[in-house]
């Protein structure tokens, strides 16, 4: 088989890039490892940055996300009871829009299936090759039979326990990571969501947030320990720290029902550089990693997506090789960025083992802070509403 860009994963990132390529004209194929439904089964990220909603929609999937997205302009945040929302409109004069990454990765498929461009589903073994050469090539089976794909370049967005990443060599490759000694505790239910907006919440106990996929369906995380199971948590004893890491008033507005999923994620910062190795590009997950803290981690692979739809495209049409000779350290600059902000969220909100006395001190000044200062709101709103591509 030959195609011009072989993509691997079909999450969000794998799926974008195939979209803008292919209404470039790029030829490409997309390997996912997973069936349709365990990719869709999938409860991931809930906020979409405006940017990222303009890129949906340029490329001609926002329609359902307009539909039955829910469009914020603010969110809460709670410090030990007390609240203070964020005006993102007021502030920065910007939005987000509240709308699961499962959604948009069924508009994605629902898209690709419509061209025919297709997506090979469980595709085991997938293999990089000569990808330090012009003629790199993809290898994997799929029913038991060996295939081979021919191309110009290669798409690493398989994510951050893919192949694409681990084929680098080593001395090729310099990483950057942080493993936080918590993760996040997640239940979706469809039950009414708590409040209009989402709100963080910092408390002695933890973290918590009040989400939402819909006016019927809310997403609520509690931080809990690294290593905790999900079999120890009953709706019920969710249910119960969530209102005790929350305002009275939210506490008492939750209606509760059962957990229609419920899963623990880790919390790590990560980044690799560089993004390029001769004529393989790593973009999303499979390049970096955010705490969801931000709700970066979809938003941070859709820019990429954009710079190397932008890139190769530049190659394929002006035959430049600036973009993709660019491309690592354009990603780079706004990854770091929006590391730093995912970072900075996680620490002021969580509880870390090691925070004492005078850390919940530094963790309150940085609410107050945010409360009487329009600047530091204004520098929470333009980081989470998504800074500029
Ligand atoms: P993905 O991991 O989504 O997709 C990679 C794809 O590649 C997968 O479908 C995988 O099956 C496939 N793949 C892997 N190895 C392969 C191989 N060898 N061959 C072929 N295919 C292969 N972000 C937020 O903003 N908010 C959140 O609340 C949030 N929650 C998260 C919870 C969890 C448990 C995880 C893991 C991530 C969460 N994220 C969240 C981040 C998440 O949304 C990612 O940023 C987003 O999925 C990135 O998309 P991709 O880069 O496409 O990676
Ligand atoms: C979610 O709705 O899943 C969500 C929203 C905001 C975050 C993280 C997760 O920061």
């Amino acid at each position: 088989m030959r195609t011009q860009v072989a993509i691997i994963g079909a999450g969000p990132a794998g799926l974008l890039l195939g979209r803008a390529l292919e209404l470039q004209g790029i030829d490409t194929v997309i390997l996912e490892r997973r069936s349709r439904d365990y990719v869709l089964g999938r409860i991931r990220a809930g906020v979409l940055e405006q940017g990222t909603v303009e890129f949906l929609d340029a490329i001609g999937v926002g329609a359902r996300m307009h539909a039955e997205g829910q469009v914020h302009t603010g969110v809460e945040l709670c410090f030990d009871g007390e609240s203070h929302r964020l005006d993102f409109a007021d502030l920065v004069g910007r939005k987000v829009m509240v709308y699961g990454q499962t959604e948009v990765t069924r508009d994605l498929m629902a898209a690709r299936d419509a061209s025919g461009a297709g997506i090979i589903y469980e595709a085991e073994g997938v293999s990089l090759h000569d990808f330090d050469g012009s003629a790199p090539k993809v290898r994997y089976v799929k029913d038991g039979v060996a295939h081979e794909v021919s191309c110009d370049f290669i798409a690493g967005c398989d994510g951050f326990h893919g192949v694409a990443r681990a084929s680098v060599p080593e001395a090729a490759i310099r990483t950057f990571e942080r493993v936080y000694p918590f993760g996040w505790l997640g239940i979706l239910v469809d039950r009414p969501p708590v409040a209009d907006e989402l709100i963080y919440a910092h408390h002695e106990r933890g973290f918590a947030l009040c989400s939402m996929r819909s006016p019927t369906r809310s997403r609520y995380y509690i931080q809990c320990g690294a290593d905790e199971r999900v079999a120890d948590w009953s709706d019920d004893r969710f249910y119960d720290e969530l209102r005790r890491r929350v305002d009275p008033e939210t506490a008492d507005r939750l209606v509760t029902g059962p957990s229609i999923e419920k899963s623990i994620a880790p919390l790590r910062s990560f980044v690799a550089e560089p993004l390029r190795f001769g004529r393989l590009f790593l973009a999303g997950d499979a390049a970096h990693i955010v705490p969801p803290t931000g709700a970066k981690g979809l938003n941070l692979a859709a820019s990429d997506v954009v710079y190397l739809a932008q890139a190769l495209s530049e190659f394929y049409g002006d035959r430049s090789e600036a973009g993709i000779d660019g491309y690592s350290e354009r990603v780079l600059r706004r990854v770091w960025k929006a590391e730093r902000f995912s970072w900075w969220m996680t620490s002021i909100l969580h509880i870390f083992p090691e925070t004492d006395a005078f850390g919940r001190r530094i963790q309150r000044a940085e609410f107050d802070y945010l409360k009487g200062s329009r600047a530091a709101g204004q520098s929470l709103a333009e980081n989470y509403t998504g800074l500029p591509f």
